[in-house]
């Protein structure tokens, strides 16, 4: 099937998200007002995609993706003053919140309870004011300074999305809504989409049994039957009434030929990511994408590395350029292996003559390299951000000469 034909399959099969209308109505008037001022405008998108087995889901499949790379580049972007659309999975990190959400980082354990003071306006003699750690003051002062300057100035329009289906269709709105901006775009789409999903028309309506429903009570109409959702042949010998599950997924439509070829604005710059495990294909599948979108540019990261390096990989010299947080200044990580840095670089090296290009790798500090309240490391973010906004800056000259 042709990218526009699947494109139509897709979209007349779905229902669009019940938000759509109220999120399109946002990003108009947010996008309006940014052209007013010539501004440029990133979409960035962050977190996982849930992929649900139900209609009415009480089970989904869903992937590891936190929303880090999204709410953290989405900060050094509002940091080079650009506005951002925030299209996140709805629960993931949040920019500027993220510093002080989910179990990690507890805003709870950056407060104390000060002594009571005369001053102080409370029933209770014994309560005492709620302040921010004395160690603490100076960051989260930074953090919340940054916060309420993107607020009050109308630089940040956040835009939930849960499932995989949600995300397409707001995407196509977002990138249409773009359209005035022409080449101030940036598409940074950094959220982890499933490749999969189950189509409407095999999936079950009601919550999967796991266990035999009498006739009487099953409806024949369920696009998933008792005999489709069982399998396995030992069911006889199982001490257990429970079934298998077995699941039949079909591939996602490649939205981003679409993004590419008719949704984006013209001019615009389309970045996008790809995730790897296997050192050996990282930058072999980042320049087959590159290659079959035809977009900008793709950042290649490993999921055991991805908070300290990166690969560019462009149409253009130098087509593959690493990116690297120097030793000394990389962030404890609890899933991150660290002896898996340059793993992916030397793979690619061994299969070709290309001289290896880590000036990234010193330790000395370089101009821009800092970071936004990270209590601990440098943020590779605020290494990657800078090269794009030059990468993009280019663009926008090419386009205007
Ligand atoms: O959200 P996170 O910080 O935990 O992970 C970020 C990431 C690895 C999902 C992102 O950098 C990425 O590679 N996204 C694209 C994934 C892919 O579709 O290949």
């Amino acid at each position: 099937m042709a990218h526009a034909d699947s494109e139509s399959a897709y979209f007349n099969n779905y229902p669009p998200p019940k938000a759509l209308p109220k999120h399109e109505s946002l990003a108009k008037s947010f996008i309006d007002y940014h052209v007013e001022s010539n501004r440029r405008v990133v979409l960035v998108t962050s977190g996982g995609t849930t992929v649900p087995l139900e209609n009415q889901t009480v089970r989904f499949i869903d992937n590891f993706s936190a929303g880090t790379r999204g709410a953290t580049s989405a900060e050094y972007f509002l940091q080079e003053g650009y506005a951002v659309i925030f299209f996140h999975r709805q629960y993931s990190l949040l920019p500027y919140s993220r510093h002080y959400s989910h179990s990690t980082n507890c805003f709870l354990d950056f407060m104390d309870e000060a002594s009571p003071t005369p001053l102080y306006n409370s029933n209770n003699s014994d309560h005492g004011p709620i302040k921010v750690r004395n160690k603490y003051q100076d960051e989260m002062r930074d953090v919340l300074r940054k916060y309420r300057y993107a607020k009050q100035n109308n630089r940040l329009l956040l835009i939930p999305y849960t499932t995989v289906s949600e995300y397409l269709f707001e995407l196509r709105m977002l990138a249409k809504c773009m359209k005035p901006l022409g080449p101030n775009a940036l598409f940074y789409l950094a959220a982890a989409v499933s490749d999969f999903f189950i189509p409407r028309d095999r999936m079950a309506e009601h919550k999967i049994q796991s266990s035999e429903i009498p006739k009487e009570f099953s409806n024949n109409d369920e696009a998933v039957g008792a005999e489709d959702i069982y399998t396995g042949g030992f069911e006889q010998k199982q001490a257990t009434s429970s079934k298998k599950l077995v699941v039949n997924l079909d591939p996602v439509p490649k939205f981003l030929q679409q993004l590419v070829d008719g949704w984006s604005p013209e001019g615009s710059m389309i970045v996008s990511f790809k995730l790897e495990t296997d050192p050996n294909i990282l930058v072999y599948k980042a320049q087959t994408a590159l290659k079959r979108y035809a977009h900008h540019l793709v950042i290649g990261n490993l999921l055991s590395t991805r908070k300290w390096e990166v690969v560019f990989v462009t149409p253009d010299a130098p087509y593959e350029r690493w990116i690297r947080v120097p030793k000394s200044r990389r962030s404890k990580s609890i899933s991150g292996v660290e002896d898996q840095v340059g793993l992916a670089e030397a793979a690619k090296r061994a299969g070709s003559q290309i001289a290896p290009s880590t000036p990234e790798d010193d330790d000395t500090p370089k101009e821009g390299d800092g970071h936004i309240g990270a209590r601990e490391g440098s943020e590779i973010e605020s290494l990657i951000i800078p090269e794009l906004v030059k990468l993009h800056t280019n663009m926008i000259v090419k386009f205007n000469q």
